[in-house]
């Protein structure tokens, strides 16, 4: 992994319904990660958050069930430019969320610095609605199809044009609360899933030796963690808890797979919600994996 880090901040609530989320890059600083992450020999400049703004926008019908359309997309589109610039500065770009909307800007930044790029994603979700088959309306249950060119075009062309990831680019870890057109998908793309019921049948290191095995022919891979991946005992502070998750070691032990496989180069963190947390305890949860991740226990 690149010795220099760019760690910005992005202070979205706008993909999701309850209010705070956006406050989760302050609590993950306060928890330590600079200092933390200097411990361990990296040089980690904090870029700060990016502007997230609310614009009174009025919807066209193509904007039905996609709520806060326009600022998602707005945000998309600079959280995209920003990721692009640290990649081609050769710094490793590191992203506290805010909501899970915020990794259509990451992905699609990231994606245009390799030919092939792997997405882990590590949630209780798949975030693979659509507009059409999202219960919700949230654009932080639809991250990863827009990624993979599914939805608004104009969220599907943050960036540059088309999708960013195909799904055999694509593994997901930890699912157990999917929707019916997400379940259809995955059958119909056969990407790579393993639910809770894989991870406790295999066991996580297993799991992860399968990710990384899958995500050989990819140049780049960009990790995005949910911390409702998590198990709520461990990572209570999210705003869309679902109970039977991945403990907090289970998720150590993840990361350090991860660090030593060495094919990580991009992350985001996301959902802290510090209102709903319970003494930082999900923020510290989430620093504390970065520490893994990077590298930390190898050392
Ligand atoms: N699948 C639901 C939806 O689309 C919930 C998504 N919530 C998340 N995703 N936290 O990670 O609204
Ligand atoms: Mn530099
Ligand atoms: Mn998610
Ligand atoms: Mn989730």
């Amino acid at each position: 992994m690149k010795q220099k880090i760019t760690m910005l901040g992005v202070p979205m609530d706008l993909g999701q319904s309850r209010r705070g989320v956006d406050m989760g890059p302050s609590a993950i600083r306060y928890a330590g990660i600079v200092e933390r992450l200097r411990k361990s020999g990296y040089e980690i400049e904090d870029a700060g958050n990016i502007e997230v703004s609310k614009s009174p926008g009025v919807k066209t019908p193509e904007e039905e069930n996609l709520t806060n359309f326009a600022e998602v997309r707005d945000t998309s589109e600079k959280l995209a430019g920003r990721v692009s610039n640290i990649l081609s500065n050769a710094h490793f770009p590191l992203i506290l969320g805010g909501d899970h909307s915020i990794a259509i800007g990451s992905i699609a930044g990231a994606s245009a610095h390799f030919e092939k790029m792997g997405v882990i994603w590590y949630d209780a979700h798949g975030d693979l609605n659509t507009a059409e088959t999202s219960p919700s309306g949230n654009i932080h249950g639809m991250p990863l199809a827009v990624s993979l060119g599914r939805g608004h075009e104009s969220l599907v062309n943050t960036y540059k044009a088309g999708a960013k990831i195909q799904p055999d680019q694509v593994v997901i870890i930890g699912a157990r609360d999917l929707d019916a057109g997400e379940k259809s998908y995955i059958s119909e793309t056969g990407m790579l899933v393993f639910t809770m019921h894989e991870v406790d049948r295999l066991g996580l290191a297993e799991v992860m030796n399968r990710t990384i095995q899958h995500l050989k022919h990819c140049d780049g891979v960009h990790l995005s963690l949910d911390l409702d991946g998590l198990d709520p005992h461990d990572a209570p502070g999210v705003g869309t808890p679902v109970p039977g998750g991945m403990s907090y070691r289970e998720s150590h032990l993840a990361m350090e797979i991860l660090a030593e496989a060495d094919i990580i180069t991009s992350a985001e963190f996301v959902e802290v919600n510090p209102i709903l947390d319970e003494r930082n305890k999900t923020a510290e949860a989430a620093v504390a994996l970065m520490g893994s991740l990077f590298g930390e226990k190898l050392k």
